[in-house]
């Protein structure tokens, strides 16, 4: 069974104006493409002022990825209405100390620490959208902007397809579900054009789910 997706988290980006997107330290494809296709989504839906987060930089082979010169590495001085976590759940795993927003969701597909050990972080945040049964991030971002009817245009197509392409090694792994392939079908049908990506991406694949 997919895991519905809150409607907690699809009022706070409806409700909302300014957007940090953040990902994880060691950005790989899932990190970068959902949080790019993230973006572009919240772009289109009227929200000005979003701006996607990575400690770290954009690893080379990624630098193929639509919009992804648009990636800044610090927490913005300004503070923003919510950051929004992308393929992590944990603050630690930004590589940042503090996000400086006012609210806090995640949009993730790894399992949650267990209840005891749960941070004053994960009390903190606002709204989430969790499904370990998923095969990316991506599709989680998949589902949240088609939930808020945003058009896939190419570049959310291509960030999101490869965020899928990584994060199941190329669908040769257990997690290559019909719903990853259904989503690729559907991103494909957008604008994204696999076998570049394949050929870009994959010759230089440090894969880590
Ligand atoms: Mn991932």
């Amino acid at each position: 069974m997919k895991t519905k997706i809150s409607s907690d988290l699809l009022n706070l980006i409806k409700n909302n104006h300014s957007f940090l997107i953040v990902g994880h330290i060691n950005p790989e494809g899932d990190s970068i493409g959902s949080s790019l296709a993230l973006a572009s989504g919240l772009h289109k839906i009227g929200k000005k002022d979003v701006r996607v987060v990575s400690r770290d930089p954009v690893p080379e082979n990624l630098k193929f990825l639509p919009l992804s010169r648009l990636v800044t590495h610090k927490i913005p001085r300004k503070k923003y209405d919510v950051a929004i976590l992308v393929d992590c759940n944990h603050i630690e795993r930004t590589g940042f100390e503090s996000l400086n927003s006012v609210k806090t969701a995640v949009i993730d597909h790894h399992v949650l620490p267990d209840k005891a050990d749960r941070s004053d972080f994960c009390k903190s945040v606002s709204a989430s959208f969790i499904d370990p049964d998923a095969a990316a991030a991506g599709l989680l971002v998949y589902r949240v902007l088609s939930a808020l009817n945003i058009n896939f245009d190419k570049n959310i197509a291509t960030n999101l397809y490869t965020a899928l392409l990584v994060d199941t090694g190329g669908f040769r792994y257990s997690n290559s579900s019909p719903e990853a392939l259904k989503a690729a079908s559907e991103l494909v049908k957008s604008g994204a054009v696999p076998w570049k990506y394949q050929r870009r991406y994959m010759k230089t694949v440090r894969s880590v789910p």
